[in-house]
């Protein structure tokens, strides 16, 4: 596929940690682009997306993962087993800590199954990140126990957001993965079909809209995609809802909410796509969606690693 450089690297990066961690926002700031959809509420992501970036020749493929935390859902077990799954397949493992947080039980939990699974020899390390948020000493501090609690290859402090030391955490991450061929075009950033990246830019901003459980309790999946001759594209979603009240406060009194997120996600979509977007969404009130193994093949989920 590419003429090799000499020396060329290529490897995965796993980004793994607690929901809320950053990182996506670690990801996006890696690409250099917004490929993983970010909010301040926990569970954001929900499948494994992959972001392409190259530090001289090497090319790290980061995986970004769903938050870890004790799974009571299909869904999140679906979620939690994803990102156990792309760090046993990753070359190399880094976990995202939150330093205004520190050692929090799910931290704790989540090294002590590093400690037990991770096969020797795959370098892990840690990222204390939200560095913005806190003073040095409280830093230091935090390094020292969660390097007592298991050796970490090496402890970077970062800030996903400002882009304090994300430098050096890429330069090190390239010279850790191994030496090969590149696995993407130089100048591919994400390994997500369009389409689905197009509906997390609606699942963003449906997120960012509606309070409490709801978030939780829809998908949204690309129904239909056409690139028009006039250089317009049009697009189809789908917004699957478990309850019919649901539906309600999706739509908002006269059709005003979901107008409005969907002028948000138009407005996304179309920024990254180049194109004048049209984008057209449809609400499905589907009581069982979260039991139904299609809605997890499209959201790129495993509906059996749910299993309890
Ligand atoms: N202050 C601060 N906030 C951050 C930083 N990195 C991420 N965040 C915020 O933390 C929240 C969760 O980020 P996200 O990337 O979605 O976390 P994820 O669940 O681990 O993917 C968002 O509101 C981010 O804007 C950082 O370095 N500093
Ligand atoms: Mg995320």
């Amino acid at each position: 596929m590419n003429d090799v450089p000499e020396g060329a690297r290529a490897g995965f990066v796993a980004l793994i940690g607690e929901p809320n961690a950053g990182k996506s926002t670690l990801l996006n700031r890696m690409v250099g682009a917004k490929v993983s959809i970010v909010t301040h509420k926990v569970q954001t992501t929900r499948a494994r997306i992959r972001g392409v970036c190259m530090e001289g020749v090497s090319q790290i493929v980061f995986v970004d993962t769903p938050g870890i935390f004790r799974p009571r859902r299909r869904l999140d077990r679906s979620m939690v087993k994803a990102a156990w799954g792309g760090a046993s397949d990753a070359d190399v493992v880094v976990l995202l800590i939150e330093a205004t947080r520190g050692i929090t039980e799910g931290v704790e939990a989540i090294i002590a199954r590093i400690a037990d699974e991770m096969p020797k020899g795959k370098p892990v390390a840690l990222a204390i990140n939200k560095i913005d948020r806190v003073k040095a000493e409280t830093l230091l501090e935090l390094a020292e126990s969660c390097n007592a609690a298991f050796p970490f290859a090496k402890t970077f402090m970062i800030s996903a957001e400002k882009g304090y030391g994300v430098k050096d955490l890429r330069e090190w991450l390239a010279e850790q993965i191994p030496s090969g061929p590149w696995y993407y075009p130089e100048d591919q950033i994400a390994d997500l079909p369009m389409r689905m990246i197009a509906a997390e830019m609606t699942r963003e901003k449906l997120t960012l809209r509606l309070h409490e459980e709801l978030p939780y309790q829809l998908t949204v999946e690309t129904e239909k995609w056409e690139d028009k001759s006039d250089g317009t594209t049009r697009i189809d979603q789908i917004i699957y809802v478990a309850r019919d009240g649901h539906k309600g406060i999706l739509l908002g009194a006269k059709g005003e909410t979901i107008k409005q997120i969907g002028s948000a996600a138009r407005a996304e979509i179309s920024e990254f796509l180049g194109r004048t977007v049209h984008l057209f969404l449809q609400v499905k009130v589907r009581p069982n969606w979260l039991e139904e193994a299609e809605r997890y093949s499209e959201m790129g989920l495993d509906f059996k690693d749910g299993d309890a």
